[in-house]
């Protein structure tokens, strides 16, 4: 465990705004086709846990910590209390508090569904969340719409359902100021979550891009309260750049919330932690939030592998996915102010001066060598990520 290396204190870790998601750390290790593999535990062991390990905030999903049927009854407040308590005990805030709206058999038909009834339940959980999220002192309210889409086709009415998907997020920022007026408090800020395909078959809001479309396109009462929450690996699964889809949600001013993880282009959501599979390309993203003052959480969305052992989660997963995200953080700082990249930045910036900026040959030929730029900008990331810019060699 030693060897993970990257150890940094929990103080060091407590100065990155990172959340632990209760989902994360209580993954037992099932899915499709696979039986669980670790132990059940509950979110008191898991907010010490994460507390000790320096992970100064913790996220559920409603249903994770409160059973269904005492969700909007007496009942819940009594768990709220518990994790109130567990949270001070243990020097831990709740960031964001999410409503599960796809495992339940409830949610067969998506939160949107055609049945009034279905919509009528959807809106009662958000509300119902964002009371839960004040009294818990959340900043951020998470969507994932999970289930809206469909299997088969012609079923569903996409305008119908999205017009209903609005609706219900209509209700809960209702709520939400209602609620934040009574208590002298801000409101929620408002995320969604959007993943290309999984569980349903085809996905009515499938990336960043769309529920940015989605939030401007006149059915939110609110939509300056709402904005988005991408997550690294659903852009991903669906062959986006990452960097190119967080670079649009900052220009809408819209980048609020943002899962961290890793995982492959193409494939299934496998929530691998972060720079397990593509350390470069999250050196390169959070060279970019770092540049543009991205102030919103980190969440560890990303699940320990099945094969890793209860104890594994805290003494292996957790520490060394922190921490890697912790170097890469101070890595992408370097790169910032590294003279070389600097240089060859501000070089390619000034351009080559042609004399008649209207003359294609001209303006070509005092570009070109410039141009060379490009690839060792490349190389000075690629140097900085593998410590070679510190001259580390090897002797052959
Ligand atoms: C699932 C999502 C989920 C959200 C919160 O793929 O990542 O975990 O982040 O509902
Ligand atoms: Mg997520
Ligand atoms: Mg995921």
């Amino acid at each position: 465990m030693k060897a993970c290396g990257g150890a940094y204190s929990p103080q060091t870790r407590r100065k990155h705004f990172i959340s632990g998601p209760q989902w994360a750390a209580g993954y037992r290790g099932d899915a499709l086709f696979y039986a669980p593999t670790r132990q059940a535990i509950g979110f008191e062991e898991i907010i010490r846990r994460y507390g000790e390990l320096g992970v100064g905030y913790w996220c559920t999903h409603d249903s994770d910590v409160i059973v269904t049927e005492a969700l909007g009854k007496e009942e819940q407040w009594g768990v709220i209390e518990r994790i109130k308590t567990a949270l001070k005990e243990n020097g831990v805030q709740c960031s964001m508090i999410s409503t599960e709206t796809f495992h339940h058999a409830v949610w067969a038909t998506s939160p949107a569904s055609e049945a009034p009834e279905v919509r009528e339940y959807a809106k009662f959980r958000l509300k119902n969340m964002v009371k839960l999220g004040h009294e818990l002192g959340a900043q951020f309210a998470v969507y994932w719409p999970g289930s809206l889409g469909y299997y088969v086709q012609g079923a569903v009415e996409e305008t119908n359902t999205l017009r209903w998907y609005a609706e219900g997020l209509n209700a809960a920022c209702q709520a939400d100021i209602e609620i934040a007026q009574h208590r002298g408090a801000p409101t929620l800020k408002h995320c969604l979550e959007a993943k290309p395909f999984e569980p349903q078959a085809e996905i009515l809001l499938p990336t960043t891009d769309a529920m940015l479309g989605f939030i401007n396109s006149g059915l939110l009462t609110h939509p300056e309260m709402v904005g988005v929450n991408p997550e690294y690996l659903h852009e991903l699964m669906w062959g986006a750049a990452p960097r190119a889809a967080l670079a649009r949600a900052l220009l809408c001013g819209k980048l609020w919330h943002f899962d961290i993880n890793d995982g492959y282009r193409l494939k299934h959501d496998v929530d691998i932690a972060i720079g397990l599979v593509n350390p470069l390309d999250w050196l390169n993203v959070l060279v970019l939030l770092r540049s543009h003052g991205y102030q919103g959480p980190f969440n560890l969305d990303f699940k320990p592998p099945r094969t890793t052992s209860n104890s594994g989660v805290w003494e292996v997963s957790f520490p060394t996915a922190v921490d890697r995200f912790i170097t890469l953080w101070e890595m992408a700082g370097e790169v910032i102010s590294d003279p070389v990249i600097q240089e060859a930045t501000q070089a390619l910036n000034a351009g080559g001066g042609a004399a008649d900026p209207h003359d294609a040959e001209a303006v070509t030929a005092g570009y070109r060598e410039l141009l060379t730029l490009h690839e060792l900008i490349a190389h000075r990331l690629v140097q900085i990520l593998l410590g070679l810019h510190r001259g580390r060699t090897y002797s052959v």
